[in-house]
């Protein structure tokens, strides 16, 4: 990795913007083009190599890593110190930009200052360099240095990019984006996975999802709504798949049945794998990721639990799709499967029975490479039929009566869906584990940094 310079990431756009009191350029905006051009870059001392005569430093900014030399231009008093700074050093650095085909990047910088900005007072706790691995258990707790990596800063430069596309998406279909409160009183999804909280003289609970909100934005008459939230499952996994403070990307459509949100899930997830493959490219390669978009395959729940049967796995109509189940529906059909029509018992409450078949409902998984990366369905807007499918999922309607009072005043037919930031990410960044996909993850015994 010494001397290369990536791509500019799709976060650097313009570079004159960028320029502060402390750099006149990113890293990956110098080129060997640039020759005696007088720069001032800063970042963190990646490595101090010093081969016989030659000594220089690595300095990496989140861009990429530019060799500075010592040989030429400091005095060697000043050659010293700056080669005795510890990596991880944070520092500036003044000098000029010199064409050299022999070096990896084909330029080098002879500085004419190199400064400390904050002398080291700890030791780093683990090897930024990667040449030491660190367990990740270690990276979380030390994030911030974690984050140095150029490897973890391409997972979040690819999450930004995500969300980018999906509030582009949804803003260029009409859709406006809403807040909706993280304090309720009363379970979103149903079940028995909330966190309480005491909420001065009452008990309250961190909402589980912004579904009932944003419902009643659209029977509010906003008709299309969508909004990027914290979501909070006290669900007691600890697997690779699970957070419990988990990124909903969510939206909801008035006068609109699952046929109309499907499209718009499908057209969305497609837009933003297709955006990341593009515009994350060089976040792609440093992780090894080639993206493809795949053509997204259609299956009912019905199709899709005889298919597994017809493969051996054990799996009865009524039981929900399991993880495994998920993996070998996308080894099957495909990177992309849209499941569809789920039996109403292993569905929210607020899921609309489907005319033809009461059994089941208007609802859908989204799975991409063997993972459920969204959920969805149409609604249940008429009072009487949401009042029964709340008793049948065992919750009490008299807790709900903000919400059910909306649907006795004018609520018309509406649908939606969610897609999770977090398992998005990690599939799109091949990453094995969801922690590595959340900058500060919650699970169920981290609760910091
Ligand atoms: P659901 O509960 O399926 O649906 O959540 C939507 C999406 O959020 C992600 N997700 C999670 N990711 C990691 N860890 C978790 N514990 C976790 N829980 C959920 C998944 C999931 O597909 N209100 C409905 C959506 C709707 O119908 O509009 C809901 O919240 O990617």
């Amino acid at each position: 990795m010494a001397g290369k310079i990536y791509r500019l990431s799709c976060r650097l756009i313009i570079g004159v913007f960028l320029a502060t009191s402390y750099r006149t350029h990113y890293i990956s905006e110098l080129s060997a083009e640039m020759d005696g051009r007088q720069v001032v870059i800063a970042g963190w001392v990646h490595e101090v190599r010093n081969i016989g005569k030659i000594v220089f430093i690595l300095l990496r900014d989140h861009t990429g890593i530019a060799q500075v030399m010592g040989k030429e231009g400091l005095s060697s008093d000043e050659v010293i110190r700056a080669m005795g700074m510890p990596k991880e050093s944070v520092v500036m650095v003044r000098g000029k930009v010199r064409k050299n085909a022999q070096s990896r990047a084909g330029f080098e910088i002879i500085p004419s200052e190199i400064e400390n900005l904050n002398p080291l007072e700890s030791t780093i706790p683990f090897e930024v360099t990667g040449k030491v691995p660190a367990d990740m258990d270690v990276r979380l707790d030390n994030r911030h240095i974690d984050l140095r990596r150029l490897e973890t800063t391409s997972i979040f430069n690819i999450q930004s990019a995500i969300l980018n596309s999906f509030r582009n998406t949804m803003t260029r279909n009409g859709f406006a984006e809403i807040r909706t409160p993280s304090l309720v009183e009363a379970a979103t999804e149903g079940g028995a996975d909330l966190f309480h909280v005491q909420y001065f003289e009452n008990d309250a609970f961190l909402a589980q999802s912004p579904q009932l909100y944003k419902q009643l934005a659209v029977i509010g008459g906003m008709d299309r709504v969508f909004m990027v939230v914290p979501a909070f499952r006290a669900e007691k996994h600890n697997t690779v798949y699970h957070l419990n403070e988990v990124t909903q990307m969510d939206i909801e459509m008035g006068f609109a049945d699952h046929n109309d949100a499907m499209d718009l899930l499908k057209k969305t997830a497609t837009r933003i794998i297709e955006d990341v493959s593009q515009q994350n490219a060089a976040d792609l390669e440093r992780l090894g990721i080639t993206l493809d978009t795949p053509k997204i395959k259609d299956i009912t729940y019905k199709g899709a639990v005889g298919l597994l049967r017809e493969e051996g796995q054990a799996i009865e109509f009524g039981q929900d799709l399991s993880r495994e189940h998920e993996e070998k529906l996308c080894g099957l059909l495909g990177d992309l499967v849209l499941v569809r029509e789920y039996p109403a018992s292993v569905r929210a409450f607020y899921s609309m029975p489907n005319s033809d078949d009461p059994k089941v409902c208007n609802s859908y998984d989204l799975l991409y490479k063997g993972l459920e990366i969204s959920s969805g369905a149409q609604r249940i807007h008429l009072p009487h039929v949401l009042i029964k499918s709340m008793k049948e999922h065992g919750l009490n309607p008299a807790k709900f009566d903000f919400y059910l009072n909306a649907f006795r005043q004018g609520a018309p037919p509406h649908a939606g869906w969610s897609l999770g930031l977090e398992r998005l990410t990690m599939k799109l960044a091949g990453m094995p584990n969801i922690r590595e996909c959340c900058m500060f993850p919650r699970d169920r015994v981290r609760l910091k940094p």
